[in-house]
């Protein structure tokens, strides 16, 4: 069992195992939030990245992850649509930007990057985002090698891709590939030399040894992923998923402060689900080393804050975020450590 005073842990590792991650994540809270937040504060400033997301491509997604409201075989009411235009996808790059936001994230409800027209818009898309000077991320499904690089050529800053849960429970949740094929996807960006962004959803029916599991795999690679979204699942009525019990916010921030203990120079994203948690949930989260959250009023398919609310609640916690976007509305006093 691990003890818990102060700076224990103090080094970064990428040989963390899952009964150690285990003991971690079960610890007291109040203690779990004491040591995260001390690896947050000797590895990070209290900044918060935002980022906006976009749909570009919406629905009709041969994969059956049943959490999804864009697989075919999900029964959800959604706006599926074809693929946005390069103009009108960097129209909303554009208005994210006038709103603060540092990186734009683009989706695209795929089982696989296909050559063609598609991607080649694709690419364009992330040569416009990175020339508004904002970070670009791409998630799309699966991708091949040459792929990889012709995004890594147009400047793509990271790509999204998440393993959701542990190894052992995956096949529970999808059926139409498996957890290799996801591990051979980040391969691929990592050797292309783009970031990668990998994390996963709670709430999907897992066990805390299936959290830790899944932490374990992520902790493990060399280097950790630079950009780790946790999800709380978002039951879409029509999923597979639709039935699932809400998470209990407590147990967002036990995931947080443990990816953050294991991973403590990554970005740690507070991503879908935020709508459900409470203000006091999202400072905790903060606190215990969340520093990224999705911004703007729509993820892919369900709603999200809105910016004007999230700016209202960053101003008031005192962190930082955007450095180049400070108006009398967003001006915070200055952060000491
Ligand atoms: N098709 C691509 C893929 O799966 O990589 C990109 C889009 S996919 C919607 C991106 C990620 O969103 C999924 O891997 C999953 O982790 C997350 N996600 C999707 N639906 C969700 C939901 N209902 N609740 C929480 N997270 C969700
Ligand atoms: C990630 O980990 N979460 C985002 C982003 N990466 C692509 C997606 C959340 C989707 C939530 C459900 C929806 O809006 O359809
Ligand atoms: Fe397709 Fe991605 Fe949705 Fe799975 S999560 S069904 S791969 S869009």
């Amino acid at each position: 069992m691990i003890k818990s005073n102060n700076q224990i842990f103090s080094e970064i590792r990428f040989d963390w195992d899952r009964n150690e991650i285990l003991d971690i994540l079960n610890m007291p809270l109040i203690n779990l939030m004491w040591e995260s937040q001390n690896v947050h504060r000797k590895f990070n400033k209290y900044q918060i990245q935002l980022a906006s997301l976009y749909s570009v491509k919406t629905g009709g997604c041969e994969e059956d992850c049943s959490y999804c409201s864009q697989s075919i075989y999900s029964a959800s009411e959604i706006k599926s649509h074809p693929q946005f235009e390069v103009e009108e996808v960097l129209e909303r790059a554009r208005i994210a930007k006038n709103e603060g936001a540092e990186r734009f994230c683009m989706g695209w409800a795929w089982r696989e990057i296909r050559d063609g027209k598609s991607f080649e818009s694709m690419l364009k898309m992330v040569k416009g985002v990175k020339d508004l000077k904002m970070e670009a991320c791409v998630t799309a499904g699966m991708l091949t090698e040459e792929q990889a690089s012709k995004l890594a050529e147009a400047g793509l800053t990271a790509y999204n891709h998440n393993l959701d849960t542990s190894p052992e429970y995956y096949q529970n949740i999808i059926t139409t590939r498996t957890y290799q094929d996801r591990l051979d996807t980040i391969k691929r960006v990592r050797d292309a030399g783009i970031n990668v962004c990998c994390g996963g959803i709670i709430g999907l029916g897992e066990t805390n040894g299936d959290r830790a599991s899944l932490l374990e795999v992520l902790s493990n690679m060399n280097p950790h992923p630079e950009s780790v979204p946790i999800n709380s699942l978002v039951a879409i009525e029509g999923t597979g998923l639709e039935d699932k019990q809400e998470v209990d916010s407590i147990q967002m921030i036990r995931m947080i402060a443990t990816a953050r203990i294991l991973m403590p120079k990554s970005k740690i994203r507070l991503s879908a689900g935020r709508e459900k948690l409470s203000k006091e949930a999202q400072i905790l989260c903060f606190q215990c080393g969340a520093n990224s959250i999705f911004y703007g009023d729509e993820l892919l398919t369900t709603s999200n804050p809105s910016f004007e609310s999230d700016r209202k609640l960053l101003k008031e916690i005192g962190v930082l975020f955007n450095k180049d976007f400070e108006t009398s509305e967003t001006k915070c006093s200055s952060y000491e450590r």
